[in-house]
């Protein structure tokens, strides 16, 4: 049987399909950090995968689902297929390093994008030279400041050493690593552990479906690797792909990788997991049984972890939102945000965000904003469908609108109980008399405990 969604450790973020996690600690930051491909509700084809995620988190159970990352239709190069992703530091900016079909030749391309926020949204730079078929990239940094690339997919496995700027493989460096994991299929991940690297992958055991977590070590990151065994088998209702990152934070070691519990266990609409991992003395992986307990060893005591999807208002179409005769600012005294909204003075000025859901749920939608000159009623939408101010009697009044009290600090405005549908939704908010700035939409999803009214 499928375990039951509602409590627990696994699965590890339920409120947003999203596959292929990398998962990062970033200098200076005490959260984890997980960049994620997108699976399109109902979908049983990859074909469809056009965004990326982004997740964090400070102790594992509540999570920050920053909404889509990065979209298709922003990366110029790229005609389809935005699948397996890492993201980097580098000398300061962050970087996604994902894939995608190439316009025109269909070739997987690994690309780069950037962003000062390790949350983005991220800006296309292009893809890297020098590697043909560069799927299920991902990019290690050693001790001594040297990046590599490692990509794979289709029962093939490189690696080289990548130039400064990271936009090419070092001519001559690429090593073919097939040869030395066995069952290797895609997706390889490269981390070190007490001197020694480990690279990790999806294999398919004899050739056959679905694929299993393997891995081998070296004591060079090109290798020569020597084949260690598995570290998760196959499991009951996962897709018929695995793929993962293994990571260590706040002193102990975690195993990202994806199931397909969230759609049911079938198809190929996928859910993140995470489980510890644990060393034997000798270095050797202990295997992972996936559960629904994951990292909650008590299980609903801890559970059931919590996303909350931040949309930041200024994000824009870069996020699949608009800014409607609206801009960004950053200038007011005290705000100290990666910018919000203002300018909402013509009736048709607005502001939109994008909301990914795996399944249609209660969510509470809260704003923040301020409204230094006075109480302000703005047209607040969700879905196209109007909402009205939580405080209102008449459900059928026409003229509907939230009011938004005057204040000149920083307020979460909590707007009521609002139900997204499976897929995208779409949040508008127009301008009311003037004055209103907006910083960002919050999404708290709503358990059955909580649900004191009914949704909208
Ligand atoms: O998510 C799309 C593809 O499925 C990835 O690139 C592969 O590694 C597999 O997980």
């Amino acid at each position: 049987m499928i375990p039951s969604l509602s409590h627990g450790g696994n699965p590890l973020i339920s409120t947003v399909l999203s596959a292929d996690p990398s998962g990062h600690v970033w200098p200076g930051d005490d959260r984890m950090w997980i960049y994620a491909s997108h699976d399109q509700p109902g979908t049983n084809t990859h074909d469809t995968m056009t965004s990326y995620h982004v997740f964090s988190s400070a102790d594992l159970v509540n999570w920050t689902d920053y909404g889509v990352v990065l979209h298709l239709k922003d990366v110029k190069w790229a005609a389809s297929h935005m699948w397996a992703i890492d993201a980097v530091r580098w000398k300061g900016t962050y970087y996604l390093v994902f894939c995608a079909q190439e316009k025109g030749t269909g070739i997987f391309r690994t690309g780069l994008a950037t962003s000062q926020l390790p949350q983005g949204p991220f800006t296309d730079i292009g893809f890297v030279k020098g590697v043909d078929w560069g799927q299920d990239p991902a990019l290690f940094v050693d001790d001594d400041g040297q990046p590599y690339l490692f990509w794979g997919c289709g029962g093939d496995c490189f690696g080289g050493r990548l130039a400064d700027d990271l936009m090419s493989v070092v001519a001559g460096t690429t090593v073919r690593l097939t040869d030395q994991l066995t069952y290797v299929y895609e997706g390889p991940w490269v981390h070190k552990y007490r001197g020694r690297y480990y690279l990790s992958y999806p294999g398919l055991p004899g050739g056959h479906w679905p694929e299993h977590m393997y891995y081998a070590t070296a004591e060079k990151p090109l290798g020569p690797y020597t084949f260690k065994g598995e570290y998760i088998g196959a499991f009951k209702g996962q897709a018929g792909t695995n793929h993962g990152s293994i990571l260590e934070y706040k002193g102990r070691w975690y195993a990202l990788y994806h199931s397909a519990w969230v759609s049911g266990g079938q198809g190929q609409s996928r859910n993140l997991m995470m489980d510890e991992l644990h060393y034997n003395a000798d270095g050797s992986i202990q295997p992972i049984r996936p559960t629904m307990t994951g990292i909650a060893p008590d299980g609903p005591q801890r559970g059931p972890f919590r996303c909350t999807l931040l949309l930041e208002a200024e994000n824009g179409e870069a996020a699949c939102g608009s800014l409607l005769g609206t801009s960004v600012a950053t200038e007011r005294p005290g705000y100290s945000g990666s910018g919000y909204v203002r300018g909402f003075a013509h009736p048709n000025d607005a502001v939109t965000v994008m909301a990914q859901a795996a399944k249609s749920a209660p969510y509470r939608l809260k704003i923040r904003y301020v409204a230094p000159a006075g109480d302000q009623h703005n047209k607040l939408l969700v879905n196209y469908t109007m909402i009205d101010d939580p405080g209102t009697s008449d459900p059928d009044r026409y003229d509907k609108s939230v009011k938004f009290p005057k204040t000149d600090q920083w307020t979460e405005l909590d707007t009521g109980i609002v139900s997204l549908k499976e897929g995208d939704n779409t949040i508008k908010l127009y301008a009311g008399t003037g004055g209103i700035e907006v910083d960002y939409f919050k999404l708290e999803p709503v358990l059955p405990a909580d649900l004191q009214a009914q949704p909208r």
